[in-house]
């Protein structure tokens, strides 16, 4: 799976998210400001390969979906769903959120799998999270107006103090609730650090009709 990423990425296999588009604090401010048009995310990896959707709806992850989801799980294919691609060449850093501020769906319960196809660590911008933090009801100000938790925030300077960093190693596996706040540093080793992430819900939990969440079919886990 790594090999294949670093070959899309080497030959820019579309679709592509860069830097320029995520919007960032710190990311370039438009495609042709510098560090712009490196790539952050091969997007739409399991349509990309049926090596990455064989291995998002393998026997080995849907058991453990079936444990925290239920007996009917499905893959979405408008969220994550990607391989990401923190370039050492230019990375900005993820602030603090929740995914599920960005996902419309009847109940925010999803979980994200992410897969290290290679170390992470706090050197070349692994994850941070806080557990427990997807217990936690969130008033309006706690968050800017991009969605992301503001850690100047009283409330949220003492919760951001039980963050913990997701240390990986090569084939290493994380799930995390869409309500979990999580962020991640820049890379600032001289490799590119690459993961791929899939996000899943319960069968009966229907994205909201007209939102991206619904933009794309899910995809059922046997
Ligand atoms: O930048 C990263 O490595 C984390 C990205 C992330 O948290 C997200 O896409 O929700």
């Amino acid at each position: 799976m790594k090999a294949l990423a670093r070959k899309h990425l080497d030959q820019g296999v579309q679709p592509l998210e860069y830097e320029a588009q995520v919007k960032y604090p710190g990311s370039p401010a438009s495609l042709d400001a510098p560090g712009g048009k490196t790539v952050r995310r091969l997007l739409q990896a399991s349509a990309r390969d049926p090596l990455f959707r064989d291995w998002a709806t393998s026997p080995a992850i849907a058991a453990r979906l079936h444990q925290l989801l239920g007996e009917q799980v499905e893959l979405s294919q408008a969220h994550h769903n990607c391989i990401m691609t923190k370039n050492p060449a230019f990375s900005s850093a993820t602030g603090w959120h929740q995914d599920i501020r960005y996902w419309l769906f009847e109940r925010p319960d999803l979980v994200s799998v992410w897969l290290a196809l290679g170390p992470e660590h706090e050197e070349n911008g692994c994850l941070w999270l806080v557990p427990g933090s997807h217990r936690i009801a969130f008033g309006p100000k706690q968050y800017d107006e991009a969605l992301f938790v503001r850690p100047d925030q009283e409330e949220n300077t003492k919760l951001l103090a039980k963050k913990l960093p997701a240390e990986l190693d090569e084939g290493d596996v994380l799930f995390f609730h869409c309500r979990t706040l999580h962020s991640a540093g820049k890379n600032l080793t001289g490799q590119t650090k690459f993961a791929a992430v899939f996000t899943y819900h319960a069968a009966d939990n229907r994205p909201l009709p007209g939102t991206r969440s619904a933009s794309l079919p899910d995809i059922p886990i046997p």
